[in-house]
């Protein structure tokens, strides 16, 4: 054997000494999540931290980062999927793209109210759903609230679908969502959740959609005042672990974390109907001039080609959606 095989070879196996070291220390994982302190999911999921390292004797203790630091939102799901980070507090929005499953929760009104949701989640299409996650390499350990979304924009009230003509709206990175502002004959802007207030305040974009706390801890309601309850999406979020760090635990830790992650949804969820109350409150006190829409039927209505298109392309996806529907 030549030199330079050996210290090859050599090296190799030092590496692969060192690694299996490593797999039996403390293990130091980097969490990813969007949201600013204070908001719900910040509280939990550095609840979930705590809870990680209590629960596994300190066997992984996690280091969260907020507020996006460590990049958008679908290039922070790429890198929990390549191992790059190990968790991440994910829409399920930005998921659809990659795990087919997962976009069915992006089909516009397909649950009926947060119930129905929670239902579905918990239940065998939430199962179904973890399955195609798991598939890409993400393991949703829990599922986070993150409400209704509803239109708003700097313009007009939106009361029924024409108003939605000619506007320009900011959708996340999913062509679901590119395809319900078509429906409605507006145009679709995909972009990322850190330049939107930015381009509503410059009028890049017209407008955009989200639940009360995040139009409010964004300051996007102090730049585009009209808010009209349209509730189009309700999209669950997950906390999701790579597989390959998860599957690497042993079956205590497994449970530990499961278990942790677990907790945190449970503080998550009642954090989150408060927040939504208060940020609610906290942008009416600030002159957003909300309207109910009066025919939810015809929004619905407009954006069932969504459904009917993306079903025809994805068959397969049939009973997964009809078990949705027909959760009780
Ligand atoms: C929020 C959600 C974020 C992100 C954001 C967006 O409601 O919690 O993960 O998806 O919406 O619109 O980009």
């Amino acid at each position: 054997m030549n030199t330079i095989k050996k210290i090859v070879i050599s090296a190799a196996s030092t590496a692969l000494v060192a690694g299996m070291a490593v797999s039996s220390q403390a293990a130091e994982w980097k969490g990813w999540n969007i949201h600013k302190p204070g908001y719900p999911n910040t509280v939990a999921m550095d609840k979930f931290a705590d809870l990680v390292k209590e629960k596994t004797g300190g066997n992984i203790t996690l280091k969260m980062f907020h507020s996006g630091v460590l990049g958008n939102q679908p290039d922070a799901i790429e890198q929990v999927r390549i191992g790059g980070l190990a968790i991440g507090n994910f829409n399920l929005g930005p998921i659809g793209p990659m795990a087919a499953e997962a976009n069915v929760v992006s089909l516009p009104f397909i649950f009926k109210d947060m119930g129905h949701m929670h239902r579905a989640l918990d239940g065998a299409a939430g199962d179904k759903i973890s399955a195609g996650m798991a598939k890409i390499g993400l393991i949703a350990l829990a599922w986070y609230d993150s409400g209704a979304r509803s239109f708003y924009n700097s313009k007009k009230p939106i009361m029924v679908p024409a108003d939605v003509a000619g506007m320009k709206v900011r959708v996340m990175n999913n062509e679901l969502y590119s395809g319900m502002i078509s429906a409605l004959g507006g145009n679709p802007s995909p972009m990322a959740f850190s330049e939107v207030f930015q381009s509503l305040k410059t009028g890049v974009v017209d407008g955009a959609e989200n639940n009360w706390p995040s139009y409010e801890s964004t300051g996007h309601f102090e730049v585009a005042s009209f808010y009209s309850l349209s509730q189009h999406l309700i999209i669950p979020e997950c906390v999701c672990v790579n597989a390959k760090a998860y599957n690497a635990l042993s079956a205590a830790d497994q449970k530990s974390v499961k278990d942790a992650a677990r907790e945190s949804a449970v503080l998550q969820r009642d954090l989150w109907e408060k927040r939504a109350i208060s940020s609610r409150e906290k942008v009416m006190k600030a002159g957003v001039k909300f309207n109910e829409i009066p025919n939810k039927a015809a929004f619905q209505a407009a954006m069932a080609p969504v459904h009917t298109k993306y079903l025809a392309a994805n068959p397969n996806l049939v009973p997964l959606v009809e078990l949705i529907k027909n959760t009780k």
